[in-house]
Protein backbone atom coordinates (compact mmCIF):
# COMPACT_ATOMS: atom_id res chain seq x y z
CA UNK A 1 0.00 0.00 0.00
CA UNK A 2 1.27 3.08 -0.77
CA UNK A 3 0.87 6.88 0.65
CA UNK A 4 -2.23 7.58 -1.33
CA UNK A 5 -4.39 4.83 -0.38
CA UNK A 6 -3.65 5.06 3.37
CA UNK A 7 -2.78 8.21 4.17
CA UNK A 8 -1.00 11.48 3.39
CA UNK A 9 2.57 10.79 4.09
CA UNK A 10 4.38 13.27 2.23
CA UNK A 11 7.81 13.72 1.48
CA UNK A 12 10.12 14.84 -1.74
CA UNK A 13 9.17 11.94 -4.02
CA UNK A 14 12.47 12.82 -6.29
CA UNK A 15 14.46 12.69 -3.14
CA UNK A 16 17.52 14.69 -1.12
CA UNK A 17 20.62 15.72 -0.87
CA UNK A 18 22.98 13.77 1.69
CA UNK A 19 23.71 16.97 3.60
CA UNK A 20 19.95 18.45 2.78
CA UNK A 21 16.77 18.86 4.75
CA UNK A 22 14.93 15.55 5.50
CA UNK A 23 11.61 15.71 6.51
CA UNK A 24 8.30 13.26 6.81
CA UNK A 25 4.60 14.97 6.86
CA UNK A 26 1.69 13.14 8.18
CA UNK A 27 -1.39 14.76 8.62
CA UNK A 28 -3.02 12.13 11.04
CA UNK A 29 -1.50 11.15 14.80
CA UNK A 30 1.21 8.93 14.37
CA UNK A 31 4.13 8.93 16.74
CA UNK A 32 7.23 7.00 15.26
CA UNK A 33 8.47 5.85 11.40
CA UNK A 34 11.37 3.82 10.60
CA UNK A 35 13.49 3.93 7.07
CA UNK A 36 13.90 1.06 5.01
CA UNK A 37 15.54 -0.05 1.92
CA UNK A 38 13.80 -0.03 -0.89
CA UNK A 39 12.61 -3.48 -0.97
CA UNK A 40 11.99 -3.28 3.10
CA UNK A 41 14.28 -5.79 4.48
CA UNK A 42 16.04 -4.22 6.57
CA UNK A 43 15.21 -1.17 9.14
CA UNK A 44 17.82 1.47 8.74
CA UNK A 45 16.53 4.46 10.96
CA UNK A 46 14.29 5.20 13.44
CA UNK A 47 13.07 7.98 13.93
CA UNK A 48 9.37 10.05 15.71
CA UNK A 49 7.24 12.88 15.00
CA UNK A 50 8.68 15.12 17.63
CA UNK A 51 6.55 18.67 15.85
CA UNK A 52 2.98 19.66 14.88
CA UNK A 53 1.59 22.13 13.19
CA UNK A 54 -1.92 23.53 12.91
CA UNK A 55 -1.80 24.57 9.48
CA UNK A 56 -4.52 26.54 7.37
CA UNK A 57 -3.82 26.39 4.43
CA UNK A 58 -4.27 22.56 4.14
CA UNK A 59 -6.92 22.61 7.06
CA UNK A 60 -4.41 19.51 8.55
CA UNK A 61 -2.75 19.64 11.74
CA UNK A 62 1.09 18.36 10.45
CA UNK A 63 3.00 16.13 11.76
CA UNK A 64 6.67 16.59 11.58
CA UNK A 65 9.51 13.75 11.71
CA UNK A 66 13.27 14.65 10.98
CA UNK A 67 15.62 12.74 9.37
CA UNK A 68 18.23 15.15 8.07
CA UNK A 69 20.72 12.84 10.27
CA UNK A 70 19.68 9.97 7.63
CA UNK A 71 22.66 10.69 4.97
CA UNK A 72 23.65 7.42 3.38
CA UNK A 73 22.87 6.96 -0.25
CA UNK A 74 20.67 4.57 -1.31
CA UNK A 75 16.63 4.22 -2.43
CA UNK A 76 14.49 4.03 0.38
CA UNK A 77 10.56 3.60 1.74
CA UNK A 78 9.34 4.89 5.29
CA UNK A 79 7.18 3.37 7.12
CA UNK A 80 4.81 5.44 9.42
CA UNK A 81 3.61 2.98 12.25
CA UNK A 82 -0.52 2.55 11.79
CA UNK A 83 -0.28 4.74 8.48
CA UNK A 84 1.59 2.84 6.11
CA UNK A 85 4.27 2.93 3.28
CA UNK A 86 5.70 6.76 2.23
CA UNK A 87 6.53 6.50 -1.67
CA UNK A 88 9.72 5.62 -2.76
CA UNK A 89 12.97 8.46 -2.66
CA UNK A 90 16.48 8.58 -3.12
CA UNK A 91 19.31 10.46 -0.99
CA UNK A 92 22.24 10.75 -3.25
CA UNK A 93 24.84 13.61 -4.36
CA UNK A 94 23.49 15.25 -7.63
CA UNK A 95 19.97 13.99 -7.41
CA UNK A 96 18.26 16.21 -9.18
CA UNK A 97 20.50 16.84 -12.08
CA UNK A 98 18.05 15.09 -14.05
CA UNK A 99 15.40 16.99 -13.14
CA UNK A 100 17.52 20.55 -13.64
CA UNK A 101 18.13 19.52 -17.18
CA UNK A 102 14.59 18.16 -17.88
CA UNK A 103 13.16 21.39 -16.65
CA UNK A 104 15.00 23.33 -19.00
CA UNK A 105 14.35 20.53 -22.15
CA UNK A 106 11.05 22.58 -21.93
CA UNK A 107 12.18 25.26 -23.50
CA UNK A 108 12.96 23.35 -26.54
CA UNK A 109 9.82 22.00 -26.31
CA UNK A 110 8.12 25.21 -26.08
CA UNK A 111 9.84 26.57 -29.33
CA UNK A 112 7.97 27.93 -31.82
CA UNK A 113 8.89 28.45 -35.36
CA UNK A 114 11.15 25.75 -35.78
CA UNK A 115 11.13 22.14 -36.42
CA UNK A 116 11.18 20.08 -33.45
CA UNK A 117 13.17 16.93 -34.53
CA UNK A 118 12.06 12.98 -33.63
CA UNK A 119 15.83 12.91 -32.46
CA UNK A 120 15.39 15.67 -30.10
CA UNK A 121 11.58 15.70 -29.09
CA UNK A 122 10.44 11.92 -29.14
CA UNK A 123 7.05 11.81 -29.44
CA UNK A 124 6.51 15.56 -29.35
CA UNK A 125 8.29 16.08 -32.59
CA UNK A 126 6.25 18.74 -34.73
CA UNK A 127 7.18 20.45 -38.29
CA UNK A 128 7.88 24.68 -37.93
CA UNK A 129 4.74 26.47 -36.53
CA UNK A 130 3.75 30.01 -36.56
CA UNK A 131 5.45 31.24 -39.01
CA UNK A 132 3.52 32.87 -41.48
CA UNK A 133 4.00 36.56 -41.46
CA UNK A 134 1.84 38.20 -38.58
CA UNK A 135 -0.30 41.45 -39.22
CA UNK A 136 -0.06 44.79 -36.73
CA UNK A 137 -3.76 44.97 -34.77
CA UNK A 138 -5.62 47.38 -36.45
CA UNK A 139 -3.43 47.53 -39.87
CA UNK A 140 -2.83 45.60 -43.10
CA UNK A 141 1.18 45.83 -41.78
CA UNK A 142 2.58 42.65 -41.81
CA UNK A 143 5.48 41.54 -39.98
CA UNK A 144 7.96 38.37 -39.48
CA UNK A 145 7.55 37.46 -36.16
CA UNK A 146 8.64 33.81 -36.10
CA UNK A 147 10.44 32.48 -32.99
CA UNK A 148 10.61 32.45 -29.28
CA UNK A 149 8.69 30.53 -27.31
CA UNK A 150 5.41 28.93 -26.78
CA UNK A 151 4.42 30.81 -23.54
CA UNK A 152 2.32 27.67 -22.10
CA UNK A 153 -0.53 25.25 -22.52
CA UNK A 154 -1.55 27.74 -25.39
CA UNK A 155 0.50 29.02 -28.63
CA UNK A 156 1.16 32.75 -27.58
CA UNK A 157 3.95 34.61 -27.18
CA UNK A 158 3.83 37.15 -25.21
CA UNK A 159 6.88 39.66 -24.18
CA UNK A 160 6.47 40.33 -20.32
CA UNK A 161 5.78 36.91 -19.18
CA UNK A 162 9.01 35.73 -21.78
CA UNK A 163 11.51 38.15 -20.32
CA UNK A 164 10.63 36.86 -16.98
CA UNK A 165 11.58 33.48 -17.90
CA UNK A 166 15.00 34.73 -19.77
CA UNK A 167 15.78 36.63 -16.38
CA UNK A 168 14.93 33.95 -13.94
CA UNK A 169 17.74 31.39 -16.26
CA UNK A 170 20.24 34.08 -16.33
CA UNK A 171 19.95 33.95 -12.36
CA UNK A 172 21.01 30.64 -12.22
CA UNK A 173 24.38 31.50 -13.38
CA UNK A 174 24.85 28.41 -14.96
CA UNK A 175 25.78 29.83 -18.73
CA UNK A 176 26.15 26.03 -20.67
CA UNK A 177 26.08 26.36 -23.92
CA UNK A 178 22.76 24.65 -23.73
CA UNK A 179 21.07 27.62 -21.28
CA UNK A 180 22.61 30.38 -23.80
CA UNK A 181 21.04 28.58 -26.68
CA UNK A 182 18.12 28.47 -25.13
CA UNK A 183 17.92 32.33 -24.21
CA UNK A 184 19.17 33.60 -27.46
CA UNK A 185 16.27 31.94 -28.98
CA UNK A 186 13.72 33.73 -26.77
CA UNK A 187 16.22 37.04 -27.29
CA UNK A 188 16.25 36.89 -31.00
CA UNK A 189 11.91 36.99 -31.55
CA UNK A 190 11.74 39.16 -28.70
CA UNK A 191 13.89 41.88 -30.92
CA UNK A 192 11.12 41.54 -33.79
CA UNK A 193 8.77 42.61 -31.24
CA UNK A 194 10.11 45.82 -30.84
CA UNK A 195 9.18 48.73 -33.37
CA UNK A 196 12.04 49.68 -35.33
CA UNK A 197 10.83 53.10 -35.28
CA UNK A 198 9.46 54.06 -31.71
CA UNK A 199 11.88 51.65 -30.05
CA UNK A 200 8.22 50.84 -28.54
CA UNK A 201 7.49 46.83 -27.97
CA UNK A 202 4.43 44.62 -29.05
CA UNK A 203 2.99 43.26 -25.76
CA UNK A 204 1.53 40.03 -27.65
CA UNK A 205 1.92 38.32 -30.43
CA UNK A 206 -1.58 35.71 -30.80
CA UNK A 207 -3.81 34.07 -32.59
CA UNK A 208 -7.03 36.38 -32.34
CA UNK A 209 -8.24 33.36 -29.31
CA UNK A 210 -7.32 30.56 -27.94
CA UNK A 211 -7.40 27.37 -29.98
CA UNK A 212 -8.38 23.59 -29.72
CA UNK A 213 -6.13 21.26 -28.93
CA UNK A 214 -3.94 20.33 -31.96
CA UNK A 215 -0.09 20.89 -32.50
CA UNK A 216 1.25 23.90 -33.09
CA UNK A 217 2.07 23.48 -36.69
CA UNK A 218 -1.41 22.50 -37.67
CA UNK A 219 -2.61 25.97 -35.88
CA UNK A 220 -3.28 27.86 -39.18
CA UNK A 221 -5.00 30.60 -38.04
CA UNK A 222 -4.01 34.23 -38.49
CA UNK A 223 -1.62 35.81 -36.22
CA UNK A 224 -2.31 39.20 -34.53
CA UNK A 225 0.37 41.66 -33.00
CA UNK A 226 -1.43 43.24 -29.95
CA UNK A 227 -0.40 47.04 -29.55
CA UNK A 228 2.72 48.50 -27.70
CA UNK A 229 2.82 48.43 -24.16
CA UNK A 230 5.14 49.83 -21.54
CA UNK A 231 5.66 47.30 -19.48
CA UNK A 232 6.11 45.20 -22.56
CA UNK A 233 9.13 47.56 -23.20
CA UNK A 234 10.11 48.07 -19.50
CA UNK A 235 10.60 44.51 -19.90
CA UNK A 236 11.87 44.14 -22.69
CA UNK A 237 14.89 46.44 -21.91
CA UNK A 238 15.25 45.18 -18.21
CA UNK A 239 16.06 41.59 -20.08
CA UNK A 240 18.07 42.75 -23.53
CA UNK A 241 20.20 45.04 -20.87
CA UNK A 242 20.81 41.90 -18.69
CA UNK A 243 21.23 39.92 -21.88
CA UNK A 244 24.09 42.28 -22.89
CA UNK A 245 26.03 41.40 -19.71
CA UNK A 246 25.75 37.60 -19.93
CA UNK A 247 26.93 37.52 -23.94
CA UNK A 248 29.96 40.66 -23.53
CA UNK A 249 32.61 38.20 -23.75
CA UNK A 250 30.84 35.60 -25.49
CA UNK A 251 29.97 37.27 -28.22
CA UNK A 252 30.34 41.02 -28.47
CA UNK A 253 28.56 41.94 -31.75
CA UNK A 254 25.61 40.15 -30.19
CA UNK A 255 25.75 41.57 -27.10
CA UNK A 256 26.07 45.19 -28.40
CA UNK A 257 23.10 44.57 -31.06
CA UNK A 258 21.12 43.51 -27.32
CA UNK A 259 22.20 47.06 -25.51
CA UNK A 260 21.53 49.17 -28.77
CA UNK A 261 17.83 47.55 -28.80
CA UNK A 262 17.28 48.09 -24.86
CA UNK A 263 18.46 51.76 -25.43
CA UNK A 264 16.60 52.33 -28.53
CA UNK A 265 13.56 51.18 -26.08
CA UNK A 266 14.00 53.32 -23.36
CA UNK A 267 13.62 56.45 -25.83
CA UNK A 268 10.06 55.16 -26.14
CA UNK A 269 9.93 55.29 -22.19
CA UNK A 270 10.73 58.62 -21.88
CA UNK A 271 8.47 59.73 -24.35
CA UNK A 272 5.84 58.18 -22.77
CA UNK A 273 5.89 58.76 -19.21
CA UNK A 274 2.15 58.22 -18.87
CA UNK A 275 0.40 55.28 -20.33
CA UNK A 276 -2.71 53.04 -19.86
CA UNK A 277 -2.22 49.87 -18.39
CA UNK A 278 -2.57 46.88 -21.98
CA UNK A 279 -5.85 45.07 -22.79
CA UNK A 280 -7.17 43.21 -24.67
CA UNK A 281 -8.13 45.08 -27.95
CA UNK A 282 -11.32 44.63 -29.10
CA UNK A 283 -11.63 41.19 -31.20
CA UNK A 284 -8.40 39.73 -29.22
CA UNK A 285 -9.51 37.30 -26.28
CA UNK A 286 -6.23 35.47 -25.65
CA UNK A 287 -4.48 36.33 -22.18
CA UNK A 288 -4.10 39.50 -21.24
CA UNK A 289 -1.34 40.30 -18.61
CA UNK A 290 -2.78 43.09 -17.83
CA UNK A 291 -0.56 45.59 -15.29
CA UNK A 292 -1.64 48.97 -14.50
CA UNK A 293 1.53 49.58 -12.97
CA UNK A 294 4.31 50.19 -14.97
CA UNK A 295 6.94 52.13 -12.70
CA UNK A 296 8.55 48.54 -11.52
CA UNK A 297 8.80 47.91 -15.09
CA UNK A 298 10.69 50.93 -15.90
CA UNK A 299 12.88 50.91 -12.71
CA UNK A 300 14.03 47.36 -13.75
CA UNK A 301 14.93 48.76 -16.98
CA UNK A 302 16.93 51.96 -15.95
CA UNK A 303 18.99 49.70 -13.29
CA UNK A 304 20.00 47.24 -16.20
CA UNK A 305 20.68 49.96 -18.74
CA UNK A 306 22.89 51.77 -15.79
CA UNK A 307 24.65 48.45 -15.50
CA UNK A 308 25.65 47.96 -19.04
CA UNK A 309 26.30 51.68 -19.57
CA UNK A 310 27.43 52.49 -16.32
CA UNK A 311 25.36 56.00 -17.79
CA UNK A 312 24.35 58.02 -14.42
CA UNK A 313 21.10 59.36 -16.12
CA UNK A 314 19.96 55.72 -15.72
CA UNK A 315 21.41 55.19 -12.03
CA UNK A 316 19.67 58.51 -10.67
CA UNK A 317 16.15 57.60 -13.03
CA UNK A 318 16.34 54.18 -10.95
CA UNK A 319 17.79 55.73 -7.37
CA UNK A 320 14.67 58.22 -7.54
CA UNK A 321 12.34 55.42 -8.72
CA UNK A 322 12.94 53.15 -6.08
CA UNK A 323 13.39 55.57 -3.41
CA UNK A 324 9.79 56.48 -3.32
CA UNK A 325 8.15 53.27 -4.03
CA UNK A 326 10.31 50.60 -2.95
CA UNK A 327 9.12 48.37 -6.05
CA UNK A 328 9.22 44.68 -6.01
CA UNK A 329 8.37 41.09 -7.34
CA UNK A 330 9.43 38.30 -9.37
CA UNK A 331 5.93 37.90 -11.13
CA UNK A 332 4.76 38.88 -14.57
CA UNK A 333 3.13 42.09 -12.94
CA UNK A 334 5.96 42.79 -10.58
CA UNK A 335 9.54 43.17 -11.82
CA UNK A 336 11.29 45.47 -9.22
CA UNK A 337 13.25 42.39 -7.89
CA UNK A 338 14.79 41.68 -10.90
CA UNK A 339 16.42 45.07 -10.95
CA UNK A 340 17.12 45.08 -7.17
CA UNK A 341 19.13 41.18 -7.21
CA UNK A 342 21.17 42.98 -10.33
CA UNK A 343 22.14 45.68 -8.62
CA UNK A 344 23.29 44.43 -5.20
CA UNK A 345 24.82 41.01 -6.89
CA UNK A 346 26.86 43.02 -8.94
CA UNK A 347 30.52 43.91 -8.57
CA UNK A 348 29.85 47.40 -10.75
CA UNK A 349 32.72 50.25 -9.69
CA UNK A 350 30.00 52.85 -10.06
CA UNK A 351 27.29 51.69 -7.47
CA UNK A 352 26.22 53.92 -4.66
CA UNK A 353 27.10 52.52 -1.75
CA UNK A 354 24.09 54.20 0.45
CA UNK A 355 21.80 52.91 -2.36
CA UNK A 356 23.29 49.87 -2.09
CA UNK A 357 22.32 49.48 1.05
CA UNK A 358 18.83 50.64 0.96
CA UNK A 359 18.52 47.99 -1.92
CA UNK A 360 19.60 44.92 0.16
CA UNK A 361 18.13 46.00 3.75
CA UNK A 362 14.78 46.30 1.31
CA UNK A 363 15.17 42.99 -0.02
CA UNK A 364 16.61 41.24 3.19
CA UNK A 365 13.25 42.19 5.28
CA UNK A 366 11.15 40.73 2.97
CA UNK A 367 13.08 37.69 3.16
CA UNK A 368 12.88 38.03 7.05
CA UNK A 369 9.02 37.98 6.48
CA UNK A 370 9.26 34.77 3.73
CA UNK A 371 11.20 33.05 6.24
CA UNK A 372 8.94 33.40 9.59
CA UNK A 373 5.91 32.44 7.77
CA UNK A 374 7.76 29.31 6.27
CA UNK A 375 8.48 28.79 9.86
CA UNK A 376 4.61 28.99 10.65
CA UNK A 377 3.65 27.04 8.05
CA UNK A 378 2.68 23.45 8.27
CA UNK A 379 4.85 22.50 5.29
CA UNK A 380 7.40 24.85 5.57
CA UNK A 381 6.90 27.08 2.72
CA UNK A 382 5.57 30.76 2.38
CA UNK A 383 2.75 31.07 1.10
CA UNK A 384 0.12 31.97 3.95
CA UNK A 385 -2.78 32.01 2.13
CA UNK A 386 -2.02 33.10 -1.32
CA UNK A 387 -2.95 29.86 -3.37
CA UNK A 388 -3.66 31.82 -6.19
CA UNK A 389 -3.35 31.03 -9.91
CA UNK A 390 0.04 30.02 -10.62
CA UNK A 391 1.07 29.36 -7.15
CA UNK A 392 3.38 27.03 -7.32
CA UNK A 393 5.40 29.74 -8.89
CA UNK A 394 5.67 32.00 -6.10
CA UNK A 395 6.65 28.83 -3.92
CA UNK A 396 9.48 28.97 -6.26
CA UNK A 397 10.25 32.56 -6.21
CA UNK A 398 10.07 32.77 -2.47
CA UNK A 399 12.53 29.78 -2.37
CA UNK A 400 14.93 31.83 -5.08
CA UNK A 401 14.58 34.46 -2.38
CA UNK A 402 15.89 32.40 0.43
CA UNK A 403 18.58 30.92 -1.63
CA UNK A 404 20.12 34.60 -2.40
CA UNK A 405 19.28 35.86 0.72
CA UNK A 406 21.52 33.07 2.37
CA UNK A 407 24.30 33.69 -0.04
CA UNK A 408 24.48 37.35 0.89
CA UNK A 409 23.78 36.91 4.51
CA UNK A 410 25.22 33.09 5.15
CA UNK A 411 22.46 32.43 7.23
CA UNK A 412 22.07 28.63 6.69
CA UNK A 413 18.22 28.68 7.84
CA UNK A 414 17.49 30.30 5.07
CA UNK A 415 18.88 27.78 2.57
CA UNK A 416 17.14 25.22 4.55
CA UNK A 417 13.68 26.70 4.36
CA UNK A 418 14.83 27.02 0.28
CA UNK A 419 14.81 23.13 0.42
CA UNK A 420 11.44 22.53 2.15
CA UNK A 421 9.74 24.96 -0.89
CA UNK A 422 11.50 22.67 -3.38
CA UNK A 423 10.05 19.63 -1.38
CA UNK A 424 6.81 20.90 -1.60
CA UNK A 425 6.64 21.30 -5.18
CA UNK A 426 8.04 17.85 -5.66
CA UNK A 427 5.75 15.90 -3.00
CA UNK A 428 5.93 17.30 0.25
CA UNK A 429 2.52 18.84 0.43
CA UNK A 430 -1.27 17.98 1.91
CA UNK A 431 -1.96 16.28 -1.92
CA UNK A 432 1.08 14.52 -1.66
CA UNK A 433 0.96 15.63 -5.02
CA UNK A 434 4.75 15.63 -7.42
CA UNK A 435 3.57 18.81 -9.34
CA UNK A 436 6.43 18.02 -12.20
CA UNK A 437 5.69 15.92 -14.81
CA UNK A 438 7.51 12.76 -15.22
CA UNK A 439 9.26 12.97 -11.93
CA UNK A 440 7.84 11.69 -8.62
CA UNK A 441 5.50 8.18 -8.15
CA UNK A 442 2.38 10.57 -8.04
CA UNK A 443 3.25 12.80 -10.52
CA UNK A 444 1.18 15.25 -12.61
CA UNK A 445 0.47 13.76 -15.79
CA UNK A 446 -2.69 15.83 -17.12
CA UNK A 447 -1.37 19.22 -18.01
CA UNK A 448 -3.58 21.77 -19.91
CA UNK A 449 -1.01 21.86 -22.76
CA UNK A 450 -2.21 21.31 -26.01
CA UNK A 451 0.63 19.06 -27.47
CA UNK A 452 1.00 17.32 -24.04
CA UNK A 453 -3.27 16.63 -24.79
CA UNK A 454 -3.11 15.92 -28.50
CA UNK A 455 -0.19 13.14 -27.91
CA UNK A 456 -1.74 11.46 -25.14
CA UNK A 457 1.37 12.23 -23.03
CA UNK A 458 2.44 14.42 -20.66
CA UNK A 459 5.87 16.14 -21.74
CA UNK A 460 8.04 15.69 -18.88
CA UNK A 461 10.00 18.15 -16.80
CA UNK A 462 6.90 20.95 -16.58
CA UNK A 463 5.62 22.51 -13.80
CA UNK A 464 2.30 22.70 -12.82
CA UNK A 465 0.69 26.28 -11.63
CA UNK A 466 -0.60 23.82 -9.04
CA UNK A 467 -3.13 25.12 -6.23
CA UNK A 468 -5.57 28.05 -6.98
CA UNK A 469 -8.09 28.25 -4.11
CA UNK A 470 -10.05 31.45 -6.63
CA UNK A 471 -11.58 28.15 -8.54
CA UNK A 472 -11.07 30.19 -11.94
CA UNK A 473 -12.39 26.83 -14.19
CA UNK A 474 -15.41 25.46 -14.63
CA UNK A 475 -14.02 21.78 -13.77
CA UNK A 476 -12.41 23.44 -10.65
CA UNK A 477 -15.64 25.26 -9.33
CA UNK A 478 -17.51 22.23 -10.02
CA UNK A 479 -14.86 19.79 -7.66
CA UNK A 480 -13.16 21.81 -5.65
CA UNK A 481 -15.65 23.50 -3.89
CA UNK A 482 -15.07 23.76 0.03
CA UNK A 483 -12.12 22.82 -0.58
CA UNK A 484 -8.52 23.96 1.69
CA UNK A 485 -6.67 27.19 -0.13
CA UNK A 486 -3.43 24.47 -0.48
CA UNK A 487 -6.32 21.18 -1.77
CA UNK A 488 -7.75 23.76 -4.48
CA UNK A 489 -5.69 21.54 -7.52
CA UNK A 490 -6.83 18.75 -9.87
CA UNK A 491 -4.52 17.03 -12.11
CA UNK A 492 -7.04 17.21 -15.07
CA UNK A 493 -6.51 19.03 -18.40
CA UNK A 494 -9.22 21.04 -18.45
CA UNK A 495 -8.36 22.88 -15.67
CA UNK A 496 -6.67 25.51 -16.66
CA UNK A 497 -6.40 27.37 -13.65
CA UNK A 498 -5.04 24.56 -11.64
CA UNK A 499 -2.85 22.72 -13.86
CA UNK A 500 -1.68 24.74 -16.88
CA UNK A 501 1.63 25.29 -17.19
CA UNK A 502 4.05 28.13 -18.64
CA UNK A 503 7.56 29.08 -19.25
CA UNK A 504 7.78 31.49 -16.53
CA UNK A 505 7.03 28.53 -14.08
CA UNK A 506 9.66 26.51 -15.36
CA UNK A 507 11.97 29.45 -15.02
CA UNK A 508 12.55 29.94 -11.13
CA UNK A 509 11.98 26.03 -10.52
CA UNK A 510 14.82 26.08 -12.60
CA UNK A 511 17.32 28.00 -11.31
CA UNK A 512 16.19 27.08 -7.61
CA UNK A 513 16.97 23.10 -8.28
CA UNK A 514 19.94 24.54 -9.71
CA UNK A 515 21.42 26.09 -6.41
CA UNK A 516 21.03 22.42 -5.32
CA UNK A 517 22.74 21.00 -8.14
CA UNK A 518 25.98 20.47 -7.25
CA UNK A 519 24.92 20.08 -3.36
CA UNK A 520 26.87 17.22 -1.62
O1 LIG B 1 -3.19 38.26 -6.49
C1 LIG B 1 -4.58 38.43 -6.73
C2 LIG B 1 -5.32 38.89 -5.52
O2 LIG B 1 -4.87 40.16 -5.13
C3 LIG B 1 -6.79 38.87 -5.82
O3 LIG B 1 -7.54 39.42 -4.79
C4 LIG B 1 -7.24 37.45 -6.11
C5 LIG B 1 -8.73 37.38 -6.46
O4 LIG B 1 -9.00 37.13 -7.78
O5 LIG B 1 -6.45 36.85 -7.13
C6 LIG B 1 -5.10 37.20 -7.35
O6 LIG B 1 -4.93 37.48 -8.70
C7 LIG B 1 -4.88 36.46 -9.62
C8 LIG B 1 -3.61 36.63 -10.45
O7 LIG B 1 -3.60 35.74 -11.50
C9 LIG B 1 -2.35 36.42 -9.63
O8 LIG B 1 -1.21 36.52 -10.45
C10 LIG B 1 -6.11 36.52 -10.50
O9 LIG B 1 -7.25 36.17 -9.74
C11 LIG B 1 -5.97 35.60 -11.66
O10 LIG B 1 -7.04 35.74 -12.55
C12 LIG B 1 -4.68 35.85 -12.40
O11 LIG B 1 -4.48 34.82 -13.29
C13 LIG B 1 -3.64 34.99 -14.40
C14 LIG B 1 -4.33 34.27 -15.56
O12 LIG B 1 -3.49 34.28 -16.69
C15 LIG B 1 -5.67 34.86 -15.93
O13 LIG B 1 -5.52 36.14 -16.39
C16 LIG B 1 -2.30 34.34 -14.12
O14 LIG B 1 -1.55 35.10 -13.18
C17 LIG B 1 -1.48 34.20 -15.39
O15 LIG B 1 -0.36 33.42 -15.11
C18 LIG B 1 -2.31 33.55 -16.48
O16 LIG B 1 -1.59 33.52 -17.64
C19 LIG B 1 -2.09 32.71 -18.69
C20 LIG B 1 -2.17 33.60 -19.91
O17 LIG B 1 -3.17 34.56 -19.71
C21 LIG B 1 -2.39 32.81 -21.20
N1 LIG B 1 -1.44 31.75 -21.30
C22 LIG B 1 -1.45 30.83 -20.20
C23 LIG B 1 -1.14 31.54 -18.91
C24 LIG B 1 -1.13 30.58 -17.71
O18 LIG B 1 -2.37 30.11 -17.34
O1 LIG C 1 -6.27 27.26 -23.12
C1 LIG C 1 -6.40 28.51 -22.49
C2 LIG C 1 -5.32 28.71 -21.46
O2 LIG C 1 -4.05 28.69 -22.06
C3 LIG C 1 -5.55 29.99 -20.67
O3 LIG C 1 -4.65 30.11 -19.61
C4 LIG C 1 -6.97 30.00 -20.12
C5 LIG C 1 -7.30 31.27 -19.36
O4 LIG C 1 -7.21 32.38 -20.12
O5 LIG C 1 -7.90 29.82 -21.16
C6 LIG C 1 -7.75 28.61 -21.85
O6 LIG C 1 -8.72 28.54 -22.86
C7 LIG C 1 -10.02 28.24 -22.44
C8 LIG C 1 -10.89 29.50 -22.54
O7 LIG C 1 -10.43 30.52 -21.68
C9 LIG C 1 -12.35 29.17 -22.25
N1 LIG C 1 -12.80 28.09 -23.06
C10 LIG C 1 -12.01 26.87 -22.94
C11 LIG C 1 -10.57 27.13 -23.33
C12 LIG C 1 -9.71 25.87 -23.31
O8 LIG C 1 -9.97 25.07 -22.23
ZN1 LIG D 1 4.39 28.08 -32.70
Amino acid sequence: KNGEEMSIIALNQVGYVPNGVKEVRVVKEASTFKIMDSKKKETLYRGSFKKTIDDNASGEKVYIGDFSDFIITGKYIIEVDGLGDSYPFEIKPNIYSELSNSLLKMFYYQRCGTDLTTELAGDWAHGPCHTDLATIYGTDKKLDISGGWHDAGDYGRYVGPGAKAIADLILSGNFTPTLLEEIRYELDWMLKMQDKESGGVYHKVTTPAFIGNVMPDKNTTGLIISPISSTATGDFIGVMAMANRVFKDIDPNYANKLLLAAEKSWLWLEKNPKVKGFTNPKGITTGEYGDEQDGDERYWAAIELFLSTSNQDYHKYAIESFTKNKWDGLDWANMGTYGTLSYILSDSIDKDESFNKLLKSEFLQTVETISENSNKDGFGISLENNYVWGSNELVADNALRLVIASKLTGNKMYMDQAQRHLHYLLGSNSLSQCYVSGFGTKTMENPHHRPSTTVGKAIPGMLSGGPNKNLQDPLAKSKLSGSAPQKCYIDAEPSYSTNEITIYWNSPLYTLVNSFVLQE
